[in-house]
């Protein structure tokens, strides 16, 4: 059906967003059988460190007082200081609102209570199916790191397999924390080991490619993935090239699996604030072409934090197929960033792109985090199909429907 006009072009885009089946390829999520890790309900939602980073704007409390409170009673200061002492504007605050909304909650309760029992009520198998129903999922992909104790310990024993929640090799301490890594690998029986001169011997690498290889095998992982500093690069000599080169290239290659760089991060600037510490910095590129152009028979999945990298991000990805844009990451991720990245993209890589993931660490911020991005790209996407039908373009609804389930799920499932 060719679309004529301006209602009929937002109604199929939104009833294509609605019917797309999402594929969120990046979350911190976990699924049932990980126990404690499955986090869901108010009070995990005010502790998410996005908002604990924003509670410390406005109050005066030293850290470590905070960190010695218990959960419940965080999440009362954060409650308190965010939603009812000031004015819930920025996006996560909003977030919660939405998540409020979506729900079925009154939004302007201000008794911490009423949220509780509705969360505290909840069926966990029924809420799981309810909250991949409002949201439109197939299925999460989450981050499974084997140098997680608590982690490991289901992998080792208790692990059933839910396909609504697949798996990611994280592999951040192997490659950003080699000495802590090689210390656990020996306990696991992996004969490692760094010499004094920093070089890594055949034995070494052949252990840690066994390493890799075998928990790829036993996550089933989609792919492998590592949060990198801003200062990452493949020809500084470091012991972490020498991995990626030797090892991780390898085993991604023999396994089929994409690697997942997602880069710009600077771990703990501020330790006090915890998980909330962590800041960004402008990366060089250079790295992600060095690997495209060095081994065209990987696939990668990039995604780089810092706002002034995404031009040029977008630029090597013109220039190799074998890379994969996606995400509006963390610090991008927000309403005004998302727009302009995903136009920017959109303009020099068609739809050839993964707009965006969740990287949701609460289980009902897939409500919000899926609503306002959907919100945004939608946005986009009238933008330029209208510029289309302004020339004369006879623009169908099949057309639209296709882009935009290539968008939320498609070009990932094609790429991996
Ligand atoms: O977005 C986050 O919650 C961050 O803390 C990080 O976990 C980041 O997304 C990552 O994957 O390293
Ligand atoms: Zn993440």
């Amino acid at each position: 059906m060719l679309i004529k006009d301006r209602a009929t072009l937002v109604n199929t885009i939104n009833k294509a967003i609605a019917s797309a089946k999402i594929a969120d390829m990046h979350t911190h999520l976990f699924s049932k059988c990980f126990g404690e890790l499955f986090l869901y309900g108010i009070d995990e939602l005010l502790t998410y460190h996005y908002l604990i980073a924003e509670t410390f704007r406005y109050i005066k409390m030293p850290y470590e007082d905070f960190w010695a409170l218990s959960k419940k009673e965080q999440a009362e200061l954060v409650w308190k200081t965010l939603f009812v002492e000031n004015t819930p504007v920025s996006e996560v605050t909003r977030s919660i609102l939405t998540i409020f909304k979506r729900l079925g909650l009154d939004v302007n309760n201000k008794d911490l209570n009423y949220y509780r029992s509705y969360f505290e009520s909840r069926d966990l198998d029924e809420y799981i199916d309810q909250v991949f129903k409002i949201v439109g999922l197939d299925y999460i992909v989450m981050t499974n790191d084997p140098f997680d104790p608590k982690e490991k310990k289901v992998w080792d024993s208790g692990y059933v397999k839910d396909e609504r929640f697949k798996a990611a090799l994280r592999i951040d301490v192997l490659l950003n924390t080699p000495e802590q890594a090689f210390s656990k690998l020996r306990e696991w029986g992996y004969k490692v080991s760094i010499s004094e001169s920093r070089t890594l011997s055949e034995e070494t690498l052949s252990e840690i490619r066994r390493f890799l290889g075998e928990w790829a095998d036993r996550m089933e992982a989609l792919y492998c993935a590592a949060s990198l500093p801003p200062d990452f690069s493949m020809e500084d000599g470091s012991i972490r090239a020498r991995l990626v080169n030797h090892c991780v290239i390898p085993v991604c290659r023999e396994k089929k699996l994409p690697l997942g760089l997602m880069i710009g991060v600077r771990r703990q600037v501020n330790p006090g604030l915890k998980l909330a510490g962590d800041a960004l910095g402008r990366a060089d590129v250079k790295a992600v072409e060095y690997l495209c152009a060095r081994y065209p028979d990987v696939k990668f999945l990039v995604t780089m934090l810092s706002y002034e990298n995404q031009h040029e991000l977008i630029v090597e990805t013109r220039k190799f197929r074998n890379l994969m844009v996606f995400g509006c990451w963390w610090f991008v991720n927000n309403p005004s960033i998302i727009e302009n990245i995903t136009r920017m993209r959109m303009e020099m890589l068609g739809t050839s792109f993964i707009p965006q993931h969740s990287d949701c660490r609460v289980f009902e911020q897939l409500i919000s985090k899926w609503e306002h991005s959907k919100a945004i790209i939608a946005k986009v996407l009238v933008e330029k199909y209208s510029e289309l039908i302004d020339v004369g373009y006879e623009l169908t609804e099949e057309q639209v429907t296709r882009d935009v389930h290539n968008f939320f799920g498609g070009n990932f499932r094609n790429f991996i």
